[in-house]
């Protein structure tokens, strides 16, 4: 037996990247064991997290796609004929040419999903094709904090919990015991231990709630009042720190007036939080320095209440003093690596294109935001990435496609997502995609989005080929490594196909890099680092100082202060007073109720260890009987006749689907179901498409864009009115084995 080599490369079954050591025997990965010598540096951290020892049974699944794939029979039959790359990437790169001469480019759009894959050769194409219509998870997935806090302190931060230095923490809407489970999660125990007050604002009594000094249990979609009486009783009872205030922030006499309405008892009828605990929490955060607010999903998917909610935490920030403070939050640097905006060739969607994009009635997520914003941040010489801010609302995309209005999107290439699973109203997205001229999934999997493609092509995934994970170009870090092995059998990564497709649709001079690996390392080039130095540590990082607006600009001899229009942390925003918006945080009512619905439904709490719609194919998975479950109190099972583990309805006025109920501490009012779940052991065809109709969240969402909200175009996932059925049928227990049989 010759001996196996031993390879550095990464983990790619989440966003931390793990650095791995791979034992690589004849171009295969035989195992893996965690590297202590790399990001994050710490074996030990990895030792709780069961994603990656299943990657040898990734690599090599049987469900695998390890060809390009051409649908042979009807759209969804499950027919597929083995195709080679060059005739796929031809076929496809002429029927683009056909339809870009019919109806514009617009008319080609892409869907893309969670931050872990390389986007930028996507967006690059896109900018050249002369598309706008990208759909992305932005808007209920990071936007709404980048977008907002760079209104308000002029360029976003990086949040912060340090168990040495942090005084009081506040978790809103986020629980790392299942959505992190790693190095964050680590760091909240550690925290946890010293006994510093811990405020987690959750709905549901996670496991992150359990270790709370205090647990605000919030009615789902009532966060801005909350935020909004926050800042009632620390301006109240002069709890801001007025010496930061009167030097660093601007519009604070219109916001002592602006939260005047929100006592405690008022914000108590709206958020069930009584008032007594509010006020204690806000001398808590505003008594012990620094404090920080770690926010997540909870807050970024609140529909029309998700930027009010930002702006609200945005400010609560700033009259604590708690802005570029170590042990509060952090603001990052532009990279000294080619920025992201520069890689995806934004400026080069020429005017009459972007005038294109579906998202000209939002404020902010759209490109009259973007640049006008643009414009404060490049006076600082930053500038954010500009095709995650601008994508489209999904909504309006499958619209266009389904009726043709503005304009007929006939092309669908989805990369790195499966929106049949994640993105709202899986109705309307299957309908959509099934009108389409031609569809292309870039894939591991035959997932029920790619069961409806015209091609599925393959992928290559963690351990085939080079990583570079960036902050989308918001700070200055980085990290990432090399494959371990070539990808196997016909699999290619992202980039080729964009680029190839590119050649062959006039884009030639702009695809220098004949490999994804030239182009990052000519990525890295400009920060003087080798990609060989770069995959040596797995990480390039910068740290830049705190407190950054005390620093004296040599040119003026003053202070930098903040990079927004007035130089100050903007309470009242004057971006948003010019671009017609509220200037001040101005919740909406919550979604009234419905009768017949009496339960609000969360969708999407995250769960160990599957990932969104992904993993649900690994035998050592979803090993024990994982099932998709709906959580509600032990109040609300008794009252809607439901024992723990018994199989329920939950219904919305969009949909119904089935789970098995759990009973667990939360709201009385709650119903909290899985999301991302699909069997791919049913039938790989319509109807069923991998048993995408059984339990999937998304039949319960609507995500129509007249409800989203106006600056950002965030939808809802979370408060929608619902009601329990009891009893359904979900699948018998999971024959795992027949997956891999096909
Ligand atoms: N109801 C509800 N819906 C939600 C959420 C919720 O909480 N509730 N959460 C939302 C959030 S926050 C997010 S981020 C989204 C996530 O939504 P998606 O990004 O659609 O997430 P996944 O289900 O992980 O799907 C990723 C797909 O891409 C494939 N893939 C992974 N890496 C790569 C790669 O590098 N290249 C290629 N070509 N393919 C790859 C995987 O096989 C998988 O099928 O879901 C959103 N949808
Ligand atoms: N295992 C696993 N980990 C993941 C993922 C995964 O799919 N699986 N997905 C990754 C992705 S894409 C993301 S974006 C992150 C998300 O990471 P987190 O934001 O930590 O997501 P969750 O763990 O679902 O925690 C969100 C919490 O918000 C609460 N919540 C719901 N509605 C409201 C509300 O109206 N107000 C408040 N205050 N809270 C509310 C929910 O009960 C839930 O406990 O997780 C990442 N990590
Ligand atoms: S799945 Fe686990 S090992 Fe892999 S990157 Fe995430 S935390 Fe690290
Ligand atoms: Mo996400």
């Amino acid at each position: 037996m010759p001996e196996a080599e031993l390879r550095r490369t990464n983990c790619r079954l989440c966003g931390y990247l793990c650095g791995l050591i791979a034992s690589v025997e004849a171009g295969r990965v035989t195992a893996v064991e965690p590297d202590p010598s790399r990001y994050p540096y710490d074996a030990a951290i990895q030792r709780g997290c069961r994603r990656w020892r299943a990657i040898p049974e990734f690599l090599d699944h049987p469900a695998r796609v390890n060809y390009p794939l051409k649908r042979a029979g009807e759209r969804g039959s499950g027919q597929w004929q083995q195709v080679s790359w060059a005739e796929a990437l031809d076929d496809i790169a002429a029927r683009l040419q056909d339809l870009r001469t019919r109806f514009g480019p617009e008319t080609l759009a892409t869907s893309i999903g969670g931050p872990h894959a390389t986007y930028w050769p996507l967006h690059r194409f896109m900018n050249l094709f002369g598309s706008p219509n990208n759909m992305g998870i932005g808007q209920i997935c990071w936007n709404p904090g980048v977008w907002i806090q760079t209104l308000t302190y002029g360029w976003p931060v990086e949040n912060e919990l340090d168990p040495a230095s942090t005084e009081c923490a506040i978790l809103w809407g986020t629980n790392p015991a299942e959505s992190d489970n790693n190095l964050f999660w680590r760091t909240i125990l550690d925290y946890h231990r010293t006994g510093k007050p811990l405020i987690v604002v959750d709905p549901r009594h996670t496991r992150s709630a359990a270790l709370a000094t205090h647990w605000l249990a919030i009615r789902p979609g009532t966060d801005p009042y909350l935020a909004l009486g926050l800042l009632h009783v620390i301006v109240r009872d002069g709890l801001a720190d007025s010496a930061f205030v009167e030097s660093w922030c601007w519009g604070f006499e219109d916001l002592r007036q602006h939260v005047g309405a929100y006592t405690p008892e008022t914000v108590e009828g709206i958020t069930g939080i009584d008032a007594a605990s509010l006020v204690e929490v806000a001398h808590l955060y505003a008594r012990y320095f620094p404090a920080t607010i770690v926010s997540g999903r909870g807050i970024d998917q609140l529909g029309a209440n998700t930027a009010a909610t930002h702006r609200a935490i945005a400010i609560l920030r700033a009259v604590t003093g708690n802005v570029d403070v170590p042990g509060a939050c952090h603001i990052g640097e532009m990279p000294e690596f080619t920025p992201e905006v520069d890689l995806e060739l934004s400026d080069e969607l020429p005017a009459t294109q972007r005038a294109k994009s579906l998202n000209g009635a939002l404020l902010l997520q759209s490109y009259r935001g973007y640049e006008r914003v643009r414009r404060v941040t490049g006076r600082h010489g930053r500038r954010l990435p500009a095709r995650y801010l601008t994508s489209a609302h999904p909504d309006l995309v499958w619209r266009a496609m389904l009726t043709g209005a503005p304009y007929p999107v006939r092309a669908l290439v989805v990369m790195g997502s499966n929106p049949l699973l994640t993105q709202a109203n899986s109705g309307q997205v299957h309908r959509a995609l099934k009108s389409l001229d031609l569809l292309v999934a870039l894939e591991y999997f035959k997932t029920p989005t790619a069961l409806l493609a015209d091609y599925i092509l393959p992928a290559a995934g963690g351990c085939e080929r080079s990583l570079f994970q960036t902050h989308a170009g918001i700070a200055n870090i980085a990290y990432g490594g090399d494959a371990a092995v070539e990808p196997y059998y016909e699999r290619r990564p992202d980039y080729d196909f964009w680029r190839e497709l590119g050649l062959r649709l006039g884009q030639a001079e702009r695809w220098p890099w004949e490999t994804l690996q030239q182009a990052l390392a000519e990525t890295l080039a400009p920060a003087g680092v080798s990609w060989d130095e770069f995959c040596e540590s797995g990480l390039y990082y910068r740290p830049s100082p705190y407190y950054k607006h005390e620093q004296i600009d040599p040119s003026t001899g003053l202070p930098a202060g903040f990079g927004t229009p007035s130089g100050k942390i903007e309470l009242r925003s004057s971006i948003l007073e010019a671009l017609g918006g509220d200037s001040l945080p101005a919740p909406q009512s919550p979604a009234a109720a419905r009768p017949g619905f009496p339960l609000r439904l969360l969708t999407g709490a995250r769960r160990q260890p599957l990932w969104g719609s992904s993993g649900h194919q690994l035998t050592s998975l979803r090993r024990g009987g994982l099932a998709p479950s709906a959580e509600m109190s032990a109040e609300t099972a008794a009252r809607c006749g439901v024992e723990d583990g018994s199989p329920v309805i939950v219904e919305t006025v969009h949909g119904h689907a089935s789970f098995i109920a759990r009973i667990t501490e939360m709201r009385p009012d709650v119903v909290s179901v899985d999301y991302g779940w699909w069997f791919p052991e049913n039938c790989a065809a319509e109807p069923e498409l991998g048993g995408a109709w059984i339990a999937n969240a998304n039949q319960l969402t609507g995500g129509a864009f007249d409800d989203s909200d106006p600056l950002i175009g965030t939808w809802t996932y979370n408060g929608l009115p619902c009601r329990i059925i009891v009893g359904c049928r979900l699948p018998a227990p999971q024959n795992m084995e027949q997956i891999n049989e096909r």
